[in-house]
Order: structure tokens, then C-alpha cells, then sequence
């Protein structure tokens, strides 16, 4: 798998969006879909307000995005609940404004600041990416966003930060996941810091052309694209540089299932099931999951010389 250095046909060019977006509005388009004579794969219904301008890649080898219905609709967001339509039911209540981020630990210039000053930041790229939950579904997304090292670099680690924690919001009055305790609140992360730095790790802003849908964690979220979901934390209000491997909120619940590494590896079975294949949401048959979920050009390097049986 080649990701890092797209040849041009891997980039989708603006007008082929633009005609998908086109077609999917005219009422002969739209026909189509509703009786299923076309695939309704290309959902790029919206018009691309939000990331207008935005630089597009495709990170998923030409694989169809999964429909915009199931991106929004089929979440894991247990501040919301654990069931998988709880998130699109109840995570409009999140207040998302204002938002700030702080940004703290092991660095020389500590920092707050508001989500719309973090936006500012970078330009915004369209980075279609695998998504591999830890169950064993998977679905393709456009993210909107830009690489988290941008924001880290703001902040100027110290030499002594060796790893980043990463902190979801708790908000008791719109969650009501938080006052059960299926897990320890806050839902917290951790990355080693040359993961965090990797070009691939995104903040991610929007989907679809559009600011993130709150299930999906708005206003800000971490997009780690070769490891199981769970790492990629929602609706962030820290950011902290340690040097000691964070425990994340899955380690505390399930120490046994749940390490700190979570590299999608069809050859590491979750204690309880296999994690050689995986569902696609909106398809029916199994495809294999991929070792890195598909990143290994750009991430094995990571691990060289690590057992990643022990890692897990
Ligand atoms: N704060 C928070 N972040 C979270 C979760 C969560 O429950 N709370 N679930 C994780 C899991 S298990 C997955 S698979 C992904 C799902 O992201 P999506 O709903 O946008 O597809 O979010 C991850 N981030
Ligand atoms: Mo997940």
C-alpha cells in the first residue's frame, strides 16, 4: 500500500467532485439513487462549503467513501450512550461554543485556545481515510483537517515530553453516558510523541465538506488512521505532553483487551474475537483486515524492532 507520495491519479480532482455533487442534485440523479439503479456510493450530495478550497487526497486507494448517512448516523461516542444510534439521537445537546483547548505539560509555551483560533492555523485538507473500530466494522471518511503537528509545534515541546495525552470534553448537562461508568471519565488517549508528530495524524474539523457533526466529535477531533478507532479521541479540550505512557480510558476499563499501541494487526486477536477481517459499514461481505489498516508505507517504521504481540 502507497499512500505517501500519491501519483496524480490517486487525486481526486475538483471537477470530478464537483460533477458527483452536480449529478446527485439534478432530480434525474437523485431519481437514480432512490431506485437504486446507481450505487449511492459517491454521496458527495453537499456542496463543499466548509472546505472549500481545501486540497483533496485519497488515503484509501480509490475505495468508496462510506454514505454520508452511516458516517453521521453508526457511532461509537459512549458520553452519549453505547448504543450505536445514541450519539446521532442525542449529540445535538453538545454545546460546542465557545470551545477552548488547552494545550499543557511538558512544553515551553502553555497555552489555551479557542477552536476557531486552532482552525486558523493551517489551511484545511480533504484526507480520505479507513476508519477500523476495535468490533470489527470499518467505514472510508473525507475528513476535513490538517496534521495535529501543526498545532503541536505551536506549543514547543520540551525534550523531556515523550508522549501526548489527549483529553475529551465531559459535559454532565448534554452527556448522559458520563454519570454511568462504563468508562472512567474523561474518555482520555495517548499517542508516543513521534505518533502524535506523524504527518498522517489529523485534527480533524469537518467530514463531507461540512463542520463536524457533533456524534462525530465536533468542533475538534483526533483522526489516527492506522490504529483501531478508540485511539481517535472526540470532541477535545486538552492536550497534554508527558513523559510517561499515558493509560488511556480503554487501558483502566480492560487492561487485557485494550493496550496502549491499538495498531489495526489482523495477527493480534482481540482477547474475545478475531480481528483478521472486518465489516464495511453499508456492505455484507467480510474483506480482510489490513496490517496498519493499510498505512504500513508510512507507519511501520514506527515500530521496527518491537514485538507487536507484546505491544498490542
Ligand atoms: N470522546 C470519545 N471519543 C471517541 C469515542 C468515545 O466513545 N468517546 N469512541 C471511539 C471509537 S471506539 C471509535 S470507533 C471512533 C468512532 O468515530 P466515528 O463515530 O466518528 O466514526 O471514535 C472514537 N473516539
Ligand atoms: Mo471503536
Amino acid at each position: 500500500m502507497k499512500t505517501s507520495t500519491p501519483s496524480p491519479a490517486e487525486i481526486t480532482p475538483p471537477e470530478v467532485y464537483a460533477r458527483r455533487r452536480e449529478f446527485l442534485k439534478t432530480s434525474i440523479g437523485a431519481g437514480l439513487v432512490a431506485a437504486g439503479a446507481v450505487s449511492p456510493a459517491p454521496t458527495f450530495a453537499a456542496p463543499l462549503k466548509f472546505g472549500a478550497g481545501a486540497s483533496r487526497r485519497d488515503y484509501a486507494s480509490g475505495e468508496t467513501p462510506t454514505p454520508l448517512q452511516h458516517v453521521t448516523g453508526y457511532n461509537n461516542f459512549y458520553e452519549f450512550g453505547t448504543a450505536k444510534e445514541d450519539p446521532a439521537r442525542l449529540a445535538h445537546r453538545l454545546k460546542t461554543a465557545p470551545w477552548q483547548v488547552s494545550l499543557e505539560g511538558l512544553v515551553k509555551k502553555p497555552v489555551m485556545l479557542g477552536s476557531e483560533e486552532i482552525l486558523q492555523l493551517a489551511p484545511l485538507e480533504e484526507r480520505i481515510y479507513r476508519l477500523r473500530c476495535v468490533e470489527g466494522w470499518s467505514m472510508v471518511i473525507p475528513w476535513l483537517g490538517f496534521p495535529l503537528d501543526v498545532l503541536l509545534k505551536r506549543v514547543e515541546p520540551l525534550g523531556s515530553a515523550k508522549y501526548v495525552e489527549f483529553v475529551s470534553a465531559v459535559q454532565p448537562e448534554t452527556m448522559p453516558g458520563v454519570k454511568g461508568r462504563v468508562l472512567d471519565w474523561p474518555y482520555v488517549e495517548g499517542l508516543r510523541l513521534d505518533e502524535a508528530r506523524h504527518p498522517l495524524t489529523l485534527l480533524a474539523f469537518g467530514l463531507y465538506g461540512e463542520v463536524l457533526p457533533k456524534q462525530n466529535g465536533a468542533p475538534l477531533r483526533l483522526v489516527v488512521p492506522w490504529k483501531y478507532g478508540f485511539k481517535s479521541a472526540k470532541s477535545l479540550v486538552a492536550i497534554r505532553f508527558t513523559e510517561h505512557e499515558p493509560r488511556s480510558a480503554w487501558m483502566k476499563a480492560a487492561p487485557r483487551e485494550y493496550g496502549f499501541y491499538s495498531n489495526v494487526n489482523p495477527a493480534v486477536d482481540h482477547p474475545r474475537w478475531s480481528q483478521a477481517s472486518e465489516r464495511r459499514i453499508g456492505e455484507f461481505r467480510k474483506r480482510p483486515t489490513l496490517l496498519f489498516n493499510g498505512y504500513g508505507a508510512e507507519v511501520a517504521r514506527l515500530y521496527s524492532g518491537m514485538d507487536l504481540a507484546k505491544h498490542f
